[in-house]
């Protein structure tokens, strides 16, 4: 019977740029064979000839390559492996392409739910909290109302477990599989479980946040797949997110309303968010800078992460890299003499060393005046081993190495960089070359000459 159920298990890994195998032992030969048997329905090692079995693994992993959006090669390329070690949840990405059958929702509005155990991570008052939020989400954007009961059988019945725990798909202990959830059914359908030997949290990202978990969970128990949006709730890896400042966004919001419609009940609330389009015409990056070789273009929550020498980029929260760091920002550098990527955001400077804040600034640290309120782009410059500060139509030059402004600044942006009559919205160097970005146009210099003007999406693949 156990096929009647569609099961989703939720994932997770510590997320690092050098991701952490899924299991320490294993080669990735045999990682990849495994995620494919279990997310791409490749069959299990046959009899067949070797020949054969190549073929259907490289088949397997084409498919799995144009689901995320990577260069289809067929073989397990590092970009591939990389992808396969993030942190996901487990319900097979092939279902995405065949589910949506109308038959997977519930056929009624009105769904009770039960909590039956509690994890000691947490008070009893948290979990209901969380748990409770979770429901809401969902409950705030479609017709669907979720009455708590304390006895009986809930439509969802909701239980912390380990190891075995007799549904046939037992947990693995710490970090690995988090949680897992049926689709809609009638039994065990919708019915939740989450792994206690992880450590759950209420908010802090020093373990799994189990409000962020259970919603994911739930969309499942609700009848939702994946999706491929990088921001959406029903994305596959999980993502830690600030939960004060959590919106359900726009995605997820489209694919539960397919299913349940919207809510007539609710005043509209405030605008979900929508993950930012690569090809937009219109697209006015944040920032942008270089981290370790790569570039990094920032855009509201996200960014978009791109190897020159690959010909693809991927996109994703800033949270998922950089718990603390806010999103929006103003201008962002890197120092590569001391392997630090500055971000600023108002008057606040974090810098970062690959994944961690290490120190913490005011703008007013770099010499600018305390009439700037805010920079608008920022890059470091390696020929004058200088840091330059766009305001307005002016910059400032500071010298990183005696840690001080330049004498005479500021001055105009248009006598150094002919030809910039705007506000630099962003900027970077990139083999040799300065990129200001005023608006929609990049414009390309080599020293102060105005090589090329370039279209936003001159560096996003679109
Ligand atoms: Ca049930
Ligand atoms: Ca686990
Ligand atoms: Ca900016
Ligand atoms: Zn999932
Ligand atoms: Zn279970």
């Amino acid at each position: 019977m156990r096929g009647y159920y569609q099961l989703c298990a939720l994932v997770a890994l510590v997320f690092r740029v050098n991701a952490v195998p899924l299991a320490k032992d294993m080669s990735d030969e045999e990682l990849a064979k495994n995620y494919l048997k279990r997310y791409y329905n490749m069959q299990e090692e046959s009899k067949e000839s070797f020949g054969r079995k190549v073929d259907e693994m490289s088949l397997k992993l084409s498919e799995m390559q144009q689901f995320f959006g990577l260069k289809v090669t067929g073989t397990l390329d590092a970009e591939t492996l990389e992808m396969m070690k993030q942190p996901r949840c487990g319900v097979p990405d092939v279902a995405a392409f065949t589910a949506g059958s109308s038959n997977n929702k519930w056929s009624t509005n009105d769904l009770t739910y039960r909590i039956e155990n509690y994890t000691p991570d947490m008070s009893v008052a948290e979990v209901d909290n969380s748990i409770e939020r979770a429901l809401q989400v969902w409950a705030r954007v479609t017709p669907l109302k979720f009455t708590r009961i304390s006895t009986g059988i809930a439509d969802i019945m909701i239980s912390f477990a380990v190891r075995d725990h007799g549904d046939g798909s037992p947990f693995d202990g710490p970090d690995g599989l988090l949680a897992h959830a049926f689709g809609p059914a009638p039994g065990l359908g919708g019915d939740t479980h989450f792994d206690d030997d992880e450590t759950f949290t209420f908010k802090s990202p020093d373990g799994y946040v189990l409000f962020l978990v259970a919603a994911h969970e739930f969309g499942h128990a609700l009848g939702l797949d994946h999706s491929r949006d990088p921001g959406a709730l029903m994305n596959a890896r999980y993502i830690y997110r600030n939960v004060d400042r959590f919106l359900l966004p726009q995605d997820d919001i489209s694919k539960i309303q397919a299913l349940y419609g919207s809510n007539t009940e609710l005043p509209v609330g405030p605008t979900p968010p929508v993950t930012p389009n690569a090809c937009d015409p219109n697209l006015v990056l944040d920032a942008v800078t270089t981290l370790r070789g790569e570039m990094y273009f920032f855009k509201e929550r996200f960014f978009w992460r791109r190897n020159p020498q690959l010909p693809e980029m991927e996109q994703f929260l800033i949270t998922s890299f950089w718990t603390e760091l806010p999103d929006n920002i103003d201008a962002a550098f890197e120092n590569p003499s001391d392997d630090l990527v500055y971000i600023f955001k108002r008057q606040k400077v974090l810098a970062l060393n690959g994944y961690d804040v290490v120190k913490r600034k005011s703008i007013s640290n770099f010499g600018l005046p305390a009439t700037v309120k805010n920079i608008d782009a920022a890059f470091y410059d390696e020929y004058t081993e200088r840091a330059l500060f766009f305001v307005g139509k002016k910059y400032y030059s500071y010298d990183m190495n005696n840690k001080k402004m330049d004498k005479g600044y500021p001055k105009a942006v248009e006598k150094r960089f002919p030809g910039v009559t705007r506000k630099v919205t962003a900027a970077f160097q990139q083999s040799g070359f300065t990129y200001l970005f005023s608006g929609t146009s990049v414009l390309e210099f080599s020293e102060t000459t105005l090589m090329r003007v370039l279209g936003n999406n001159y560096f996003l693949t679109c």
